[in-house]
């Protein structure tokens, strides 16, 4: 599905008081097209206010230093943007995305547009502007300035910047095409800094972070040619390294880096007693069967459990013979 761009600027040349809206557990291409699309509109002589159902996390708080993105019924009520002539729905068709915007949306009378790269949407009454082979809708932002002919600041720029780098995985998905690289050119062309925002995306970790992420690379043990690797944390590496009890989320994608391995898991002891495990796979067996075994789940490649001991050995030798046991019997 294209975007029809001749309809698309009637439809904003018509409207003149413009709210924009995303999902929640906003991500860049949520907030960064919001911030860009807003540019473009507000340089076309339009009001426009961004109003989304959850608030902007603190991780991405920099993308909007103007602190335009407002969460509803937090910073704004629906009451007083009742005035606007138009919805626009960004990076997101579905209901269930939008949290507690969704019943404004449904509850109001003026036109309702989706501005979006996803496949498939759900029973909202809005004309659908979809590009589903766009990589981003970051993209489509870069798109509509050319189409709508509003020159980019580098106030636009630096938040589409945001949402195309990351949703192309820094420029290497499979989505990624020759457009994305001009799209890019057009965005360093307009004011965009990547290093910039690089820095802000990912070089803001804690030195306990950091210590922690080597304590668990030096732990790290391969075994059955390589396939399955393990590693753990124990309750009091917390304190031995200045890390927080949260900072162990994707430690244990650092384990499917070495080449050959194709089941990762870590032990990581909580403060409030027991271990909770993680585990990663690329194979034939699935990590959501070997944390069943365990009372726990999740999905195919990516699952978890909980075991109440608090002695590693016990912990290490029941989760290690079961998977073990599994990848021998799943992997020929
Ligand atoms: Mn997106």
């Amino acid at each position: 599905m294209q975007v029809d761009w001749k309809r698309f600027s009637e439809v904003i040349e018509a409207s003149n008081n413009i709210i924009l809206t995303s999902h929640i557990r906003p991500d860049c291409d949520a907030l960064g097209s919001c911030l860009g699309m807003a540019g473009l509109l507000e340089s076309l002589g339009k009001k426009v206010r961004i109003v989304c159902g959850q608030e902007v996390p603190e991780s991405l708080k920099f993308i909007d230093p103007d602190d335009r993105i407002k969460c509803i019924g937090k910073d704004i009520v629906a009451e007083e943007f009742a005035d606007a002539d138009l919805h626009i729905i960004l990076d997101t068709s579905a209901w269930i995305q939008l949290g507690d915007m969704a019943d404004v949306i449904r509850n109001s009378s003026y036109k309702k547009i989706i501005f979006d790269h996803h496949e498939g949407e759900d029973d909202i009454d809005a004309e659908l502007f979809k590009n589903t082979t766009a990589e981003a809708v970051g993209r489509m932002i870069v798109d509509a300035a050319e189409y709508l002919k509003v020159e980019m600041t580098p106030a636009i720029a630096q938040p589409v910047l945001a949402a195309l780098a990351t949703d192309t995985g820094w420029f290497r998905f499979g989505s990624v095409n020759p457009g994305t690289f001009r799209a890019a050119a057009k965005l360093l062309e307009a004011g965009a800094q990547p290093a910039k925002l690089y820095g802000q995306l990912y070089e803001r970790e804690t030195v306990g972070r950091v210590r922690l992420r080597g304590t668990v690379l030096a732990r790290i043990e391969t075994e059955l040619d390589g396939r399955l690797a393990h590693t753990y944390i124990k309750p009091d590496d917390y304190e031995k390294t200045g890390a927080h009890p949260t900072d162990t989320e994707d430690l244990i994608n650092l384990a499917l880096e070495i080449e050959g391995t194709v089941f990762a898991v870590i032990m990581v002891g909580q403060v409030s007693g027991g271990y909770k495990m993680s585990f990663r796979s690329r194979c034939d067996v699935a990590a959501n069967e070997v944390a069943k075994a365990f009372g726990g789940g999740g999905h195919r490649a990516a699952a978890g459990a909980f075991i109440e001991s608090d002695s590693f050995e016990e912990v290490q030798n029941q989760v290690l013979t079961q998977v073990r046991e599994m990848l021998a019997a799943g992997i020929a």
